[in-house]
């Protein structure tokens, strides 16, 4: 088969970027049961809080779900314990993405040319090398269509485009101006590292970052509570009307949001719901829950940490927190329970990050 600009961008897009994305359609609800986390008092340090992060006290709670409304991947629910940590209160945001890259001279993957020894890797066997000249930086922007389509293909509303970065978020003609505190977008997961490196920080793990967004109380299905918006009040920055070419932005935002724009968390925490998705430092593994509730066969040393049934070539990270994109008719995951796959090597124009830091004190410790 000869490999066409828009045949490649199948593949790249399809294949490896969007499979991610592959959201089934809404699932169906059930009961389910509320509680409070476990905390310790005794372990917050006595060192000063760092700039614009909060202390997340750990403890044991309940991480997933048991409700038939949520999506496979985030069940069963499980008892856990996590180690208290420092977290950035809000998402790294454009200026201080700018500023890493001042300091560093840092050039994202976005803007690199792709290197087809790479993304082979993550594409069928066989799939043919790309002619030369489609291999351009660039990243995955979304582009809804101005009516409705079939929710079954992603490549509708995603799209490659060429010069498109953390800089130029829509592609070379788009730039910041107005958005420098916003959180930055078309991020790797090497990138998303090499700012963590050179802040003194780290990606949180998933279980700490679902117990942060949880805010204290188990068994609800969104971070403030069981309804989506409470009294009409919008808590988070997601999709409203019909997904994909209809964005009403009833809560005031169709892109992304300026970061501390909605209501923080009970643990001081902003945008942990939508805005947009945040990497973790896991692999993504499908049957993650299932595995340490004993239901599914543990993973050897040996084997691939990363595993989606969905997009079984693909080398994963799991995103939290779901988007500006996450809407009721299609990809519900603006709950603390949600998780996807994200390759490890790409960004889209929804996904970002945040970081946490460990307490000098290193005796703090529930376990
Ligand atoms: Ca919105
Ligand atoms: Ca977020």
């Amino acid at each position: 088969m000869k490999m066409n600009k828009s045949s490649i961008l199948s593949y790249l897009s399809s294949v490896i970027i969007l499979a991610g994305f592959s959201c089934v359609e809404k699932p169906a609800s059930s009961e389910k049961q509320a509680d409070n986390f476990s905390i310790s008092k005794k372990n917050k340090p006595k060192e000063d809080a760092p700039k614009d992060m909060v202390w997340i006290p750990g403890g044991e709670f309940i991480m997933g779900t048991d409700e038939e409304n949520a999506y496979a991947a985030e069940r069963p629910a499980v008892n856990l314990k996590v180690d208290g940590f420092w977290m950035d209160v809000h998402e790294v945001t454009n200026r201080e993405f700018a500023e890493f890259v001042e300091a560093t001279g840092y050039v994202t993957v976005a803007e690199r040319k792709p290197e087809w020894e790479e993304l082979k890797k993550q594409l069928p066997p066989g799939t043919p090398k790309p002619d030369d000249s489609v291999l351009v930086p660039g990243s995955m922007v979304f582009s809804p269509p101005p009516y409705a389509v079939p929710l079954q293909d992603i490549s509708l509303w995603w799209k490659w485009v060429d010069g498109a970065s953390w800089k130029h978020p829509e592609g070379p003609e788009s730039n910041l101006e107005g958005r420098e505190n916003h959180p930055v977008v078309h991020i790797a997961f090497e990138d998303a590292e090499a700012y963590a490196k050179w802040a003194g920080k780290r990606l949180p793990t998933e279980i700490e970052w679902e117990f942060a967004a949880r805010g204290g109380m188990n068994g609800k299905r969104f971070a403030w509570g069981d309804e989506l918006t409470p009294n009409g009040q919008f808590l988070a920055n997601t999709f409203q009307g019909v997904f994909p070419h209809d964005n009403t932005g009833n809560d005031g935002f169709v892109g992304t949001s300026p970061v501390k724009t909605f209501a923080p968390n009970s643990f001081g925490l902003y945008d942990m719901i939508g805005n947009v998705w945040e990497l973790t430092s896991d692999w993504y593994d499908a049957l993650k829950y299932a595995r340490i509730a004993g239901q599914a066969p543990k993973l050897d040393a040996g084997m691939n940490p990363c595993y989606n049934p969905d997009n079984p070539y693909a080398m994963e990270r799991v995103i939290k927190g779901g988007s500006f994109l996450c809407a009721e008719n299609y990809c519900v995951n603006y709950r603390p329970s949600a998780r996807q796959g994200h390759a490890y090597d790409s960004g889209t124009s929804n996904v970002g990050f945040r970081l946490v830091k460990d307490a000098k004190d290193q005796n703090i410790s529930m376990k």
